[in-house]
């Protein structure tokens, strides 16, 4: 992954799945049901550490990415944070300026203490040539949580406040840049060697809501991040960003973008590849129906995407009710790469 992010173009790519870890693994649900909930899970280093290493010891990928969550920032922020089991994350919402000042941005990284925990274990364990990988919500796309209260929202409330007071939402946006580079940096310091930075709503936004939300705090962030840990390359993932995955690389100077399904191979290699590390961008329902279909579009993104720098990915998390073997069978393709040419779908 290293090399990769370094803008090598190897023979075989690497392979990493985003949400590798979690329920789709029974023996995810099974450590699960130690913690009382979701958070203490995150903030238990055995038990983050084991679903770090559950699906690398079942499939062996090439990455292993932390076992957290993005909304621990607005926790450790003191912001009321729950997750419902089957409803996913819900918030005490932040909606003005006077919400964001109960934010107590100094404690942030004492509370984080037990993920460097884990974090410092974890790289002592990885396999040879396996690289662990940090991440954090970009500050958008923790914003939308913290404003909206929950996922799943047409993002209509934290768009409005945006829109309304751009000002006084920027303010949220500053504290959150500052959050997470300091969360990052601290990821860094105790093992991890690549950064991939989710910006998960990022493709609600018009084009100058994207230039002001998306591509410039995390410009901000990455040139935080390139002075206190110059060593760590960032991959950013602004899903739904579509042809305005361009400006952002440009603008932010990310070593790698993640690109989500709907971004066109031959777009992604003739206008992206040539200036950035590209990963992704197998749809996560293809992997959930396996067969032939998976067989098909595993080798059209290899073909279209190994003659450059290139990092095997899904297009967005592995779905909850994906069958571990079409995972297997997808690490196996990928590994067996570049496969005799007769295996190859005839054009
Ligand atoms: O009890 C449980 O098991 C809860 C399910 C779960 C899991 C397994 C949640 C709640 N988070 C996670 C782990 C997680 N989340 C990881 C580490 C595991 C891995 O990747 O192997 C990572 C990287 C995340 C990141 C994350 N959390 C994102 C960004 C990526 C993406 O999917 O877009 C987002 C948006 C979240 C919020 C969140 N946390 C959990 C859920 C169900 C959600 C999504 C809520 C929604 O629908 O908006």
């Amino acid at each position: 992954m290293l090399q990769a992010l370094a803008g090598e173009v190897l023979t075989r790519p690497p392979l990493w799945l985003m949400r590798q870890a979690g329920r789709y693994l029974p023996e995810y649900r099974a450590l699960r049901n130690k913690a009382a909930s979701f958070l203490e899970f995150c903030y238990t280093p055995d038990l983050a550490m084991e679903a770090t290493l559950q699906p690398l010891q079942r499939f062996g990928m090439d990455g292993a990415i932390l076992f957290s969550d993005i909304l621990v920032i607005p926790d450790a922020l003191g912001q009321k944070v729950d997750f419902r089991e089957g409803e996913g994350p819900i918030l005490q919402p932040i909606r003005k300026a006077a919400d964001i000042k109960t934010l107590k941005k100094n404690s942030v990284l004492d509370h984080l203490r037990p993920v460097f925990d884990t974090i410092k274990r974890l790289s002592l364990e990885m396999p040879p040539g396996v690289t662990l990988i940090g991440f954090a919500g970009a500050p958008w796309t923790v914003a939308v949580y913290m404003v909206e209260g929950r996922g799943g929202t047409d993002c209509g409330t934290v768009r409005a406040w945006a829109r309304k007071s751009p000002d006084g939402f920027a303010a949220l946006i500053d504290l959150l840049i500052e959050a997470t580079a300091d969360y990052l940096a601290e990821q860094v310091r105790n093992g991890v060697e690549v950064i991939q930075v989710f910006d998960s709503w990022a493709g609600v936004l018009d084009d100058d809501e994207f230039r002001r939300w998306v591509i410039e705090p995390t410009r901000r962030l990455v040139r935080r991040l390139k002075t206190t840990c110059p060593g760590a390359p960032v991959i950013g993932f602004p899903r739904g960003a579509g042809k305005r995955a361009e400006a952002y690389v440009a603008a932010t100077a990310v070593a790698g973008i993640s690109l989500d399904h709907t971004q066109p191979l031959d777009w992604i290699a003739g206008t992206l590849q040539p200036k950035c590390t590209v990963q992704g961008n197998l749809d996560n329902q293809v992997l959930l129906a396996g067969g032939s279909a998976l067989e098909r579009r595993t080798r059209e993104i290899l073909e279209a995407l190994t003659g450059g720098p290139f990092i095997f990915n899904l297009g967005h998390g592995v779905l909850p009710e994906t069958p571990p073997e079409h995972v297997a069978r997808l690490v196996e393709i990928v590994h067996g790469w570049p496969a005799a040419v007769a295996e190859r779908p005839v054009r």
